[in-house]
């Protein structure tokens, strides 16, 4: 249902009005949810690899057309096929990556680990290596991604495992602490730090990440997130380093929205993302 909240929020005609040209190539197919208990620390992982098998082929396709694709999920495991997709063009092109995960949660367990068994929990530690052979293969090489090019922002929900995990593998996190403390314009400054002309840029936008007074929409809420004005902000500054190649939009959940809001937000914020600004900027 996310993809079509999305599309009914107007994605497409709001990029269209900034003179990007926009391709819906549709819904990608795969089996459907079967709501089972996991099973050996895993739920659905047979499903969960499928679906990210095609996400994978159809990101890495895009990217070799020359097109910035934009991932609607579905829930967060689907990073494992569009970041590694990512991962591959850049090995290909010989580009430097840097991944920006906006996301209350850090996405870093594994089946030892989780508390739940929701692989939506574990699409970093996958990309890095530590997770099962049917997500860690999904790509090119055995780990997609090194920790080192990954900056998570808005973090704040991390289970107990999970916590010395992100710790021992040294994950670059700008938590909300972080952000309460030091601001959403210094957390990005770090974060965007050090890109160039040979940096692919891509960015992974969990819709939980927002607080949920904004966006109700997601399934999995954390309360004290981003407010409306420091996520904009957080998408200007990265429209701002013309570096944007890639996107996900992932968690929303139209079953748990107020007539459409935190999708129309989020797509009011993906507008940002693409240099919609109050001004011109000198
Ligand atoms: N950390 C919890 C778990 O692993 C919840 C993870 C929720 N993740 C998302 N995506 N909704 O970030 O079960
Ligand atoms: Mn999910
Ligand atoms: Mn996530
Ligand atoms: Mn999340």
């Amino acid at each position: 249902m996310g993809p079509e909240a999305l599309r009914v929020a107007g994605l497409k005609e709001r990029l269209q009005a900034h003179a990007i040209d926009v391709h819906d190539l549709g819904n990608l197919s795969g089996p459907s949810n079967p709501w089972l208990p996991p099973v050996d620390g895993y739920r659905h992982l047979a499903e969960v690899a499928h679906w990210n098998r095609q996400v994978h082929e159809a990101v890495y396709a895009s990217l070799a057309r020359g097109h910035l694709p934009i991932m609607l999920g579905g829930d967060h495991c689907l990073g494992i096929g569009s970041v590694s997709a990512v991962a591959r063009h850049c090995r290909a092109q010989g580009l430097k990556l840097r991944v920006l995960w906006l996301d209350a949660h850090a996405d870093f367990n594994t089946s030892a680990i989780t508390p739940s068994g929701n692989i939506h929990g574990m699409p970093v530690a996958c990309l890095c290596g530590h997770g099962p052979a049917e997500l860690v293969n999904i790509g090119d090489v055995v780990p997609a991604i090194s920790p080192k090019v990954i900056r998570q922002v808005g973090i704040r929900s991390v289970d107990a495992g999970e916590k010395r995990f992100v710790h021992q593998q040294d994950l670059e996190v700008f938590d909300m602490r972080y952000i309460d403390e030091m601001g959403m314009r210094h957390a990005m400054e770090l974060a965007l730090a050090t890109l160039d002309d040979k940096t692919h840029l891509h960015v992974s936008f969990d819709v939980d990440f927002l607080d949920p007074d904004i966006a109700p929409g997601v399934a999995t809420t954390v309360p004290g997130g981003p407010t409306y004005r420091e996520a904009q902000l957080c998408m200007e500054m990265i429209a701002d380093t013309g570096r944007l190649a890639s996107l996900d939009v992932v968690e929303l959940n139209p079953a748990f929205d107020l007539r459409n809001k935190t999708a129309e937000l989020a797509v009011d914020l993906i507008e940002s993302l693409f240099g919609k600004s109050t001004l011109m900027r000198k």
